[in-house]
């Protein structure tokens, strides 16, 4: 146990160090004295080589990670963390108190936290950022890289698993047979009485080659933009899907974006429900970094019946969706997974999975399918006094989440039309 945790420690702080040389840590010098001593010593190509292989114990490889494991055991036993990051344990340790249902103060171990080396306390101290800057956090907490849900699973296992309801053993099974929902498959929303629908399924995604939102900085939101106009561009060729780019970064850093928009633009596809709204504006996804670098690297594509959408910059690195007015749910959920198939088959799309969570998201809430199936509709009777209120007391225990119109933090519809959902992502098909 404790070799795997001072390998771990050693490949955090080596890709830490490589990090920090590579890109000088947007957040202020990298606080661990490692960063510079093994960037003295040799170039990323030795800390890629080192962090993720297993040395021979003479090499200068294998002497460079004991010396860091060494340091991860010096720093733990002066409690070096514990005064690097006072005032923010100090802060987690209050919300722990005041905000019982904030998850990441309540399996935040201070015990834990000090045995780690300085540069994964710094990421821990990112990943939780969320939680202590916003007490009111359900969950407090957003991974930095598709990684740390294995590196850090020690705080991360309790946070899931309380979330999502789940034992120790669960694991999650990527199934998309839903041939035994609704009527062998159909699942027609008329059959209950209700009319034609707003319809929407969305999954989030990210490539494993690049970090997840809240640790990207400017240069890394352009790059992963680039990279995604290559796929855009095959899914804009063929007939199936055709359709347009909209980017709200001012510049490629390189050179102009052809596909840049106007605010007018934006603000259209926002109340269309096309586009993302301004992230700045969430203190949750600010505090998580993931806001940061607004609007660089964001924008979307939609396809030419602008049926299928996928975000680029969001909460996640993607947000692949189908959305149509009708009353097949089971025709929106199939197309969605015809082109996540399209989308998947492109070079280069290779998207972050784990053995035990399935998909990996930024936020832990949509680990396993990504996927979040919703429905506008109008409930007058529940929301007569202008709140959602009602709604929630009933969707609730039926495992259904209630958002505003406009989508998460936002008011119901002015027409008592609210946006309803299954709660279950993970640990499900
Ligand atoms: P996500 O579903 O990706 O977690 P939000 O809940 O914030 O994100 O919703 C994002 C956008 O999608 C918002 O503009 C919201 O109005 C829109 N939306 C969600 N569900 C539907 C739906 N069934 N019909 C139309 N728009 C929808
Ligand atoms: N404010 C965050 C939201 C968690 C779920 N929503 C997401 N991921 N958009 C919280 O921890 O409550």
């Amino acid at each position: 146990m404790f070799s795997r945790f001072a390998r771990t420690t050693a490949k955090t702080s080596l890709r830490t160090a490589r990090r920090s040389m590579s890109n000088s840590s947007r957040r202020g010098p990298a606080t661990s004295l490692r960063a510079p001593l093994v960037a003295g010593a040799g170039g990323a190509s030795l800390l890629a080589a080192a962090a993720y292989s297993e040395c021979a114990p003479n090499s200068v490889i294998g002497h460079l990670q004991s010396l860091s494991d060494r340091m991860t055991a010096i720093e733990g036993a002066l409690g070096v963390g514990l005064s690097v990051f006072r005032s923010e344990l100090d802060k987690i340790a209050s919300v722990k108190t005041s905000n019982p249902g904030n998850r990441a103060a309540k399996y935040f171990d201070e015990g834990w936290f000090a045995g780690l080396g300085l540069p994964a306390q710094k990421t821990m101290i990112n990943i939780v950022r969320t939680g202590f800057e916003n007490p009111d956090s359900g969950l407090g907490c957003y991974a930095m890289t598709p990684s740390d849900y294995d590196e850090f699973s020690e705080f991360f296992e309790p946070v899931i698993r309380d979330y999502h309801g789940a034992g120790p053993d669960a694991v999650h099974v990527t199934d998309w047979d839903a041939s035994d929902v609704g009527e062998n498959g159909v699942l027609d929303v008329t059959k209950l009485g209700l009319p034609e629908l707003s319809m929407r399924v969305r999954v989030g995604r990210n490539l494993a080659s690049f970090n997840l939102p809240g640790s990207m900085d400017q240069a890394e939101r352009i790059r992963f933009e680039k990279t995604m106009l290559k796929a855009f561009e095959k899914l804009v060729d063929d007939p199936e899907y055709g359709g347009n780019i909209y980017s709200l970064s001012p510049d490629h850093g390189d050179g102009p974006n052809p596909n840049l928009i106007s605010d007018k633009k934006y603000n259209e596809l926002v109340k269309a429900h096309v586009m993302f709204k301004d992230m700045d504006a969430d203190p949750y996804l600010k505090s998580a970094g993931i806001a940061s670098d607004w609007p660089y690297g964001r924008g979307c594509w939609q396809s030419k019946d602008k049926q299928c959408i996928i975000w680029f910059g969001e909460e996640d690195q993607l947000r692949i969706m189908c959305m149509k007015k009708g009353s097949r749910l089971d025709e929106v959920f199939n197309r969605l997974k015809k082109m996540l198939d399209t989308v998947e088959s492109i070079d280069g799309i290779n998207f972050a999975k784990s053995d035990k969570y399935g998909y990996i998201t930024s936020c832990p809430s949509n680990l396993g399918t990504g996927m979040r199936a919703s429905v506008h509709v109008k409930v007058p009777n529940l929301t007569s006094d202008g709140t959602d209120r009602k709604a929630k007391e009933i969707c609730g225990p039926l495992g259904l989440s209630v958002r505003g119109t406009g989508g998460e933090h936002t008011p119901i519809g002015a027409d008592g039309t609210i946006d309803v959902s299954p709660r279950a992502r993970l640990f499900i098909k």
